[in-house]
C-alpha cells in the first residue's frame, strides 16, 4: 500500500531514470559501456556528476566482485549503491516526549506554509498539541493561507499584523508556547532569499529569541526546497547553508517532476538529511523520507 503510493507519487523521476536503464540494457553491450551509460542516466536525472561517478565507481568495483552480470543483477546492486548515498546523513528521529521548536525557511513558493500544514496534521494524529505561528508578515495573504490551515487542522495560531516585525510575533508565540502546554511550535517564515542580508538577519533574530525564551528546548531549521528546480536548488541549498544552520530539508513537489534525483546530490555534497517529501498538495501528500522505499520507487 505505502509502496504503491510512492511509486505513484514518484512515477516522473522513476519514468525518467527507470526507462532510459532499460534503453542501457538493450543490445548486448559490454559492462563498461552499460556502466558509462548508466552513469550518463543518473546525471541526467539530476542526481548531480560528482555524486553519479561516485555511485558507479562503486558499483565498477562491486561488480569486479561478482560473477552474476545480469541486468537484474547489476540492477540490484545499483539500487544497494544509491541508497548508500544516504547511509551516514540520516535526519533526528522525533524522540516521543520532546517538547520542539520547528523554524521553517526557503524561497517563496516552495511549498512552506503547505508543508506545514502536512506536518502539524502528522502531529495531531500522534497526539500531540502543536502551536503555529505565523511570521510570514510581509506577503498580503501569507497569515491568512497558515490561518487556514490551522483551522483545518484544528490548532491554535499566533497571528502577527501585516508588516508587523517578525520577530514580535515570534516573541509572543514563545510566551504562549510555555503558558499553553504545547508539544511543538512550528513558525513560518518570509521567503527568505540567501543575498538578502536583511531577510537573513531578520531569521538570525528570531533564532536569538527562541533560543533566549525556549532555552530547554529542541530546535530543528527545516529548509524547504521545491525538487522541480532541479540542481539549481541544490545551488539554493548550498549558499544558504553557508549562512546560517540548516538541520534537515523538506523537499516538495516530487509529484509533479522528473528531477526527484536531486535529493542524492543534496544529501551527498551538502550531507544535509532530508526529513519528509513532499508528493502533493493535499494534507496527505507528505512522508518521511526513507532511503530504501525512495530508491525501489524510481528504479
Ligand atoms: N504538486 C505539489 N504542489 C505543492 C507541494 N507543496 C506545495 N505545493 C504547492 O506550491 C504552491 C506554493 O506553496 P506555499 O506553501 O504557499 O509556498 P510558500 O511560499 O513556501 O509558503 C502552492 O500552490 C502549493 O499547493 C507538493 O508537494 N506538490
Ligand atoms: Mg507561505
Amino acid at each position: 500500500m505505502f509502496f504503491s503510493k510512492i511509486k505513484e507519487n514518484l512515477k516522473k523521476t522513476k519514468e525518467s531514470i527507470d526507462i532510459k536503464l532499460s534503453n542501457v540494457f538493450a543490445n548486448n553491450k559490454d559492462i563498461n559501456q552499460i556502466i558509462d551509460e548508466i552513469e550518463e542516466t543518473l546525471i541526467l536525472s539530476d542526481i548531480g556528476v560528482n555524486t553519479s561517478t561516485k555511485i558507479c565507481d562503486n558499483l565498477r568495483e562491486g561488480l569486479k566482485k561478482q560473477v552474476d552480470k545480469s541486468e537484474k543483477a547489476i540492477r540490484e546492486l545499483l539500487k544497494q549503491e544509491m541508497i548508500a548515498v544516504f547511509d551516514n546523513v540520516k535526519a533526528e528521529d522525533d524522540l516521543d516526549d520532546q517538547k520542539k521548536v520547528l523554524l521553517i525557511v526557503g524561497v517563496n513558493g516552495v511549498g512552506k506554509t503547505t508543508s506545514i500544514g502536512k506536518i502539524t496534521n502528522l502531529y495531531k494524529k500522534q497526539g500531540k498539541k502543536v502551536l503555529l505561528v505565523a511570521a510570514d508578515t510581509f506577503r498580503a495573504g501569507a497569515v491568512e493561507q497558515l490561518d487556514i490551515w490551522a483551522k483545518r487542522t484544528s490548532c491554535d495560531i499566533c497571528i502577527g499584523k501585516e508588516n508587523e516585525d517578525p520577530a514580535s510575533v515570534i516573541y509572543e508565540a514563545t510566551k504562549k508556547f510555555q503558558n499553553g502546554d504545547y508539544d511543538i511550535l512550528i513558525c513560518d517564515t518570509a521567503g527568505r532569499l540567501h543575498n538578502k542580508k536583511n531577510l537573513m538577519d531578520e531569521l538570525q533574530k528570531m533564532k536569538r529569541i527562541i533560543n533566549k525564551n525556549l532555552p530547554d528546548i529542541r530546535k530543528e531549521v527545516l529548509m524547504v526546497l521545491d525538487s522541480t528546480t532541479g540542481q539549481n536548488g541544490a545551488i539554493q541549498v548550498k549558499s544558504f547553508f553557508e549562512k546560517t544552520d540548516v538541520n534537515a530539508i523538506i523537499l516538495t513537489k516530487l509529484d509533479s517532476t522528473a528531477k526527484g534525483g536531486v535529493v542524492f546530490s543534496i544529501v551527498d555534497e551538502l550531507n544535509i538529511p532530508i526529513k519528509y517529501i513532499g508528493t502533493g498538495e493535499t494534507i496527505d501528500d507528505i512522508e518521511k523520507f526513507d532511503a530504501k522505499s525512495f530508491v525501489e520507487a524510481i528504479v
